[in-house]
């Protein structure tokens, strides 16, 4: 198994997909493509038809984007998804959100694991979307909170596609009102793979601040 990613200081997408993969407990092989170079395009493609990482190489079979990847993954190993068949509905529907929503944070509080940036990226789009975040999260933790510290109690695809909101919040210094919110961010930002990943981005060769914006 190969996973092709993006620099792991700035690919949120990518951070998702090799959660995915190290929670499966599958060997894999990992190819960085470098964002942002002149040849990032023609390198992806390579691999990805779409031109985007992360994309998961399986026996030869291409599966490009990262909840498809989850997805892929969950079939041979359901735990990524939370037993319980209506637990599981409302993590597909927080993971279906996350997927396809919250355009103000990506664009004004893009993940950059290298940078400290306290009270930046705020909008009134943004602190909104932040607020819709800090409701799921709490909303789930209330309801799930007796079975595990993670959105569903235990720690699933719904935790990976929120992972790089974590980092976000974390580099952007963003205060939570809620205690169940705050506790599950700390939770996340503490988990292994998360620890893993952000030491290995801190190692990345730093990119000048125009590119990495
Ligand atoms: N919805 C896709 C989004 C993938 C995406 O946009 N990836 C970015 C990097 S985080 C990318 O490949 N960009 C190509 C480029 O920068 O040339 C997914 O979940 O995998």
């Amino acid at each position: 198994m190969q996973l092709i990613i993006g620099n792991k200081t700035y690919s949120s997408w990518s951070l998702r997909g090799w959660l995915a993969v190290k929670a499966s407990g599958h060997a894999f092989k990992e190819i960085l493509i470098p964002l942002r170079q002149a040849d990032t395009r023609t390198q992806i493609l390579r691999w990805s038809s779409s031109g985007k990482v992360p994309c998961l190489i399986d026996n030869g079979l291409a599966i490009w984007d990262s909840l498809a990847i989850a997805e892929y993954l969950a079939e041979e190993f359901p735990p990524l998804w939370p037993q319980d068949g209506a637990a599981r509905a409302i993590a597909r529907a927080v993971s279906a959100e996350m997927h396809s929503g919250f355009p103000a944070l990506r664009q004004n509080m893009s993940m950059d694991l290298q940078a400290s940036l306290p009270g930046q990226g705020h909008t009134p789009e943004v602190d909104a979307e932040i607020r819709r975040i800090e409701q799921i999260w709490t909303d789930c933790r209330n309801q799930y909170g007796s079975k595990g510290p993670y959105l569903f109690g235990e720690y699933s695809i719904a935790d990976m596609m929120f992972a790089p909101v974590c980092f976000r919040f974390e580099t952007y210094a963003v205060s939570l009102g809620n205690s169940l919110a705050r506790d599950y961010l700390q939770t996340m930002l503490a988990h292994p793979h998360m620890q893993e990943w952000k030491q290995a981005a801190l190692a990345e060769p730093a990119i000048a601040p125009a590119e990495a914006r």
